[in-house]
């Protein structure tokens, strides 16, 4: 595993001048209320360089000419603290994750750090810092903390942001990703499967989610965002999350949901009946998104523009609701669909990183959809995708989509 992570160091360290240090670090805990704390959350560009999970870390890379070296700071072990909360990954388990072998006390840090910037060494002169600055990112405290440290002591060098750097590597996945990504899809099929086959059963949107929670915990996984499981009107609130009202018989459920392996998402949409059985109305407005969802996926390979994408899912959206009745004029259909077709996915699921056309080993979501809150329907239906080399992989090819398909999951 460790090749994965010392190989996307290499290139980072390609994208870097010479004479600089860049510091990245893991995160801290975040306090809720008095002693509680929220589940740690590690900062994704330092996982994607480390492979580290735990808080209170550093990475640190020194670059001179034709020259680096890199340092990892991880908290003192402490027998104490350890009886609470059990242990931290030793030297050697940091070493076997991540490939880095200098692993210093995180005490030694601000000395080590100074070697580097104070004496001429090896590395000749440091003229400038880079940290991880996402202004998004709740973990750049720290940084900002640094920043105003290393401003101080060092007026002369230059603070700089690695951030795009890292999000223009993290756009393209390796292997590992990948791995992990169809993980977490198969995962989350289970998850929709258990709830298709018991929604009948389920008076609340919260107990047919219920059923997803059981398969992601029985997998020793969490959700990878908070799930949407909404019927009627809630269905056509983009990010309706409450999952908290009674399902009429009648009534779609759509739900958007994901979950996490090894840090890397999956974001998958599917709708379908409470009872197992659409109505008529239900069938043909689910084929007008079933249709571009498809078109859609086929559209993607090297070389489209995100505009075509996007422009492909409204028009054929747009014409598909023409042809109902639904609407009258073409640009009507921004009243039914106002958000965009897709999202990178990778460690986050919105994944980071800009972009104008897909290349390969992209990871992009296709995921068209229409609200029509008069009719109280809301459909959805979202595949993850991977750009190859000549066109894609439907990563979520394996998740039913097709209204038979569901009905005979559903009525089995
Ligand atoms: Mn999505």
């Amino acid at each position: 595993m460790k090749k994965y992570f010392i190989n996307r160091r290499e290139k980072l360290i390609a994208t870097l001048p010479d004479g600089c240090v860049a510091l990245l670090f893991s995160g801290v805990k975040k306090t809720m209320s008095n002693d509680l704390f929220y589940p740690f959350v590690v900062n994704k560009n330092f996982y994607y360089l480390t492979g580290i999970n735990e808080d209170n870390c550093i990475y640190m890379l020194v670059k001179g000419e034709s020259i680096f070296k890199e340092l990892f700071f991880t908290e003192q072990r402490s027998k104490e603290k350890e009886k609470w909360i059990g242990e931290r990954l030793k030297k050697e388990d940091i070493e076997e994750i991540s490939g880095l072998s200098s692993v210093y006390s995180l005490n030694d840090f601000e000395t080590v750090l100074s070697s580097y910037l104070n004496s001429n060494n090896a590395f000749g002169e440091i003229d400038a810092i880079y940290l991880d600055q996402d202004k998004s990112n709740p973990f750049d405290s720290l940084d900002k903390i640094y920043e105003k440290k290393i401003k101080n002591k060092y007026p002369n060098l230059f603070v700089r942001n690695i951030y795009n750097n890292i999000a223009k590597l993290r756009l393209i996945k390796d292997d590992f990703e990948i791995e992990n990504i169809v993980k977490a899809i198969s995962i989350t099929k289970c998850g929709i499967y258990e709830m298709m086959k018991n929604s009948k059963k389920c008076n609340y949107e919260y107990e047919v989610e219920a059923y997803y929670d059981f398969v992601l915990k029985s997998n020793n996984t969490i959700p990878s965002f908070k799930t949407i499981c909404a019927s009627e009107i809630n269905s056509t609130i983009l990010h309706y999350e409450e999952n908290n009202c009674e399902i009429k018989d009648d009534s779609l459920i759509l739900c958007d949901l994901g979950s996490l392996v090894n840090n890397y998402a999956s974001d998958i949409s599917r709708t379908f009946p409470k009872t197992g059985k659409f109505s008529d109305l239900q069938k043909k407005l689910y084929n007008v998104v079933l249709n571009t969802n498809k078109a859609c996926i086929n559209l993607l390979k090297p070389g489209v523009s995100r505009n075509e994408y996007e422009t492909l899912a409204r028009d054929t959206l747009a014409s598909g609701l023409l042809n109902l009745g639904i609407i009258k004029e073409k640009d009507e259909i921004d009243k039914y669909y106002y958000h965009s077709v897709g999202h990178m996915l990778g460690l986050d699921v919105h994944d980071i990183g800009k972009f104008d056309e897909f290349k390969e080993g992209m990871v992009v979501t296709c995921e068209p959809g229409i609200y029509i809150p008069e009719l109280k329907i809301g459909i959805r239906i979202e595949d993850d995708i991977l750009i190859t080399k000549n066109g894609n992989v439907n990563l979520s090819r394996d998740i039913i989509k097709e209204i038979c398909d569901i009905e005979e999951l559903m009525n089995s």
